[in-house]
């Protein structure tokens, strides 16, 4: 249902991130490796076949020169989530934000933060909720353990500056 792809092998532990979202709410993915720079060919069969594939989104990651999100969304209809990635050729992480965030009009690529591979994963939850009410309670119960946490700290904190006085 969500493919999940990255340039490089050495991607992966940002990338999976995604992926572990995705698991926790039993939305199906399938997850390679499909380089830009390295594998052109294999890029545009994935891009051109993943709508017949079965797939509702794509989330890319790529990092340095980082063409993969926007050579996919120049291809297919698919809507496309970019994940800048801080690699060892990266320069400071920059050159791969702008290269993803900074599209030409008329091929968007949803682009996220830096490393912000877990904010890709909720979002094609988002993306698939919008027509699947299973994810949608998913996505609702995952919003409000964010809520409790931070209550869980606010309770913390009071209670410890109680302690204090
Ligand atoms: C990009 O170059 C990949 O997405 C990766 O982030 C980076 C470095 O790739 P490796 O040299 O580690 O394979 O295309």
């Amino acid at each position: 249902m969500v493919g999940i792809i990255m340039g490089s092998k050495s991607d992966l532990p940002i990338m999976r991130q995604a992926a572990e979202v995705l698991q926790e709410m039993e939305i199906a993915y399938e997850l390679t490796i499909v380089s830009a720079h390295r594998t052109p060919l294999r890029m545009v069969e994935y891009a051109q076949s993943a709508r017949e594939r079965g797939f509702k989104v794509i989330i890319a990651g790529a990092g340095g020169a980082a063409h993969l999100p926007g050579m996919v969304a120049s291809i297919t209809t698919l809507p496309v989530i970019g994940v800048p990635i801080k690699s060892s050729n990266s320069i400071d992480g920059w050159d791969s934000v702008l290269s993803i965030l900074q599209m030409p009009a008329g091929v968007p690529v949803a682009t996220v933060a830096l490393d912000g591979a877990k904010n890709a994963g909720i979002l094609a939850a988002q993306i698939i909720s919008t027509y699947d009410l299973r994810v949608a309670e998913a996505l609702s119960l995952f919003k409000q353990s964010l809520t409790d946490k931070v209550i869980e700290t606010v309770q913390e904190v009071e209670h410890l500056e109680n302690l204090k006085q």
